[in-house]
């Protein structure tokens, strides 16, 4: 079989996003080469049928280039193999669709403080609001993992810390799969500063983990003692050390899973929340029609939005998929071909990895030819047969997404209800590091609802 191919020595992230255009266009797999060691080839697929063959049928994850994430990950759902996978994600599921509803007063007020911090910036220049919305979102993450009683000023600090720690991580990994040079464990270890960087991220994390590890196991006891289930909202963490008594994790593990979680979920939702603000403000006929959804909830004064209101958003939900379709913070995703698999006329080689292109496949042509645009309406048809990919697929899809959209929609109401967002008309520009995102171009501007509802009671157009 002859498959046309790619070769990349240098810059093989920023690559991805075109190579993956190029397969499209070509309409069947290639082959990607990371230099000349043929250990480092990859099959790319493309077609949304290809992608969704790959991903229903092989569920171990392959590691682009090195086993050098899942050092730092291990055995966190992400990264760990199968065999070790498939009784905790059972688990971790029942865990999250509890969450979802057990943390809904916590996310309104985490919603509430985004709000009150961004009201500085209301009615002036321009700004980038990536800041805000990261400190957002880790905080909100904190408030899912650890149980309610530990959020207090030193869980403040340790937000601050863990933000910089995550970030120096995904620095370090981003350098470490940049090119074929640093590939080399040599090279990486003795001639960056990375290893050091991430060493030192990792230790950071690791202290914050373990210090509330402590404190979550006195709850746990506290817990068990009284019968009282109910009267304490426990985190993430309480429930992963049940798992630890049940021997289904050991303490390494419970660690590396909380790891795994903040990293999976802090850079998605941050970039994603970023990206619907852009759109938003860049589309103000849009943004006008969420006004209106979101200004019909039943007690509009009302600051608590519990998950029954939030399901009666449909254009909302809208919004933030057709943001997520065009914008896949992760573009593709990898996987181990274990199996026989045969796509169209080729059947790959077993032991092979393969990249599923996302980011191409969700702008394939069965979305029509608009397929590039941000048209949110088209969320409001029945989509279940257009190719989307944004959160995987199958078994071994993201665990967090039922959680993420409602995060998400909770943090764009409470925007929404107070600001109207503008954007200038710099392109934006979208960069594929570790994870896609803008590079350029994400600057906001927001104005208090109240004053451009004065405006435009005068007879002035806020569409200016
Ligand atoms: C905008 C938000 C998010 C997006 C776009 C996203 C996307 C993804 C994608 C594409 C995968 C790979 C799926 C596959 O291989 O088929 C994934 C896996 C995963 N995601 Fe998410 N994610 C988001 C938010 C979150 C959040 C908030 C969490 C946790 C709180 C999370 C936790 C995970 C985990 C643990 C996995 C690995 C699942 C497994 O291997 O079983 N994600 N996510
Ligand atoms: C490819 O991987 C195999 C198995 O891990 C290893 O034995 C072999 O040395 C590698 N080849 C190269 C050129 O790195
Ligand atoms: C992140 O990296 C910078 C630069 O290497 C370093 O100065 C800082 O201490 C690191 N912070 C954390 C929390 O890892
Ligand atoms: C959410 O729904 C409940 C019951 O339908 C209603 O009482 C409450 O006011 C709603 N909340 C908002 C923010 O409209
Ligand atoms: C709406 O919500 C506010 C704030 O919670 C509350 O004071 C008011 O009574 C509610 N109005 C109705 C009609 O339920
Ligand atoms: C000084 C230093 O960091 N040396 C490292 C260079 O890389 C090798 C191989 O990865 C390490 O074992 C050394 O510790």
């Amino acid at each position: 079989m002859l498959l046309s191919s790619f070769v990349v020595f240098l810059a093989f992230w920023e690559r991805l996003l075109d190579i993956q255009m190029d397969c499209i266009k070509k309409g069947s797999v290639t082959l990607l080469h990371a230099g000349i060691n043929p250990n480092y080839t990859y099959y790319v697929a493309c077609d949304p049928d290809d992608v969704s063959t790959v991903l229903n049928s092989c569920l171990e994850r392959s590691f682009l280039l090195t086993d050098h994430v899942k050092a730092v990950f291990g055995n966190g759902l992400a990264t760990s193999s199968v065999s070790v996978w498939r009784s905790r994600r059972k688990r971790l599921e029942a865990v999250f669709n509890k969450l979802q509803f057990s943390t809904d007063v916590m996310v309104n007020e985490q919603t509430i403080l985004l709000i009150e911090e961004l009201a500085p910036k209301a009615d002036k220049a321009s700004f980038d609001p990536s800041r805000y919305l990261k400190y957002a979102i880790m905080r909100t993450l904190f408030t899912m993992i650890f149980t309610e009683s530990q959020h207090d000023e030193e869980f403040c600090k340790h937000v601050d810390l863990c933000i910089k720690a995550t970030e120096n991580v995904s620095k370090a990994l981003y350098v470490k799969h940049k090119n074929i040079f640093t590939h080399n464990n040599f090279i990486f270890n003795n001639c960056t500063k990375s290893k050091s960087m991430q060493e030192e991220a990792i230790g950071i994390l690791n202290d914050v983990i373990n210090e509330n590890m402590k404190k979550e196991i006195a709850i746990g006891n506290e817990v068990e003692k009284s019968q009282v289930t109910d009267s304490e909202k426990l985190g993430l963490l309480n429930y992963l050390l049940k798992l630890r008594a049940e021997s289904i994790y050991n303490d390494d593990d419970v660690i590396k899973e909380i790891l795994s979680i903040i990293f999976s979920g802090y850079f998605t939702m941050s970039y994603t929340l970023l990206n619907v603000l852009n759109m938003l403000g860049s589309h103000l006929t849009v943004q006008e029609k969420l006004y209106k959804e979101i200004s019909s909830l039943p007690n509009t004064s009302e600051k608590i939005i519990k998950m029954d209101n939030l399901s009666q958003l449909p254009f909302s939900d809208a919004v933030i998929m057709e943001t997520l379709r065009l914008y896949p913070p992760i573009s593709f995703i990898s996987r181990l071909v274990d199996k026989e698999v045969v796509l169209g006329k080729y059947k790959l080689e077993t032991n092979s990895n393969c990249l599923l292109c996302v980011y191409a496949m969700n702008r394939h042509p069965k979305w029509g030819e608009d397929a590039d645009e941000f048209k949110p309406e088209r969320w409001l048809e029945d989509v279940a047969s257009k190719p989307f990919a944004s959160f995987g697929l199958g078994e071994r899809n993201c665990i967090g997404k039922l959680w993420s959209l409602s995060i998400m929609k909770r943090l764009l109401i409470g925007i929404m209800r107070e600001y109207v967002v503008y954007r200038n008309a710099d392109a934006m520009t979208m960069k594929q590091k570790l994870f896609l995102h803008s590079e350029s171009g994400h600057y906001i501007s927001l104005q208090k609802r109240s004053t451009v509802e004065k405006k435009t009671v005068n007879g002035e157009n806020i569409n200016k």
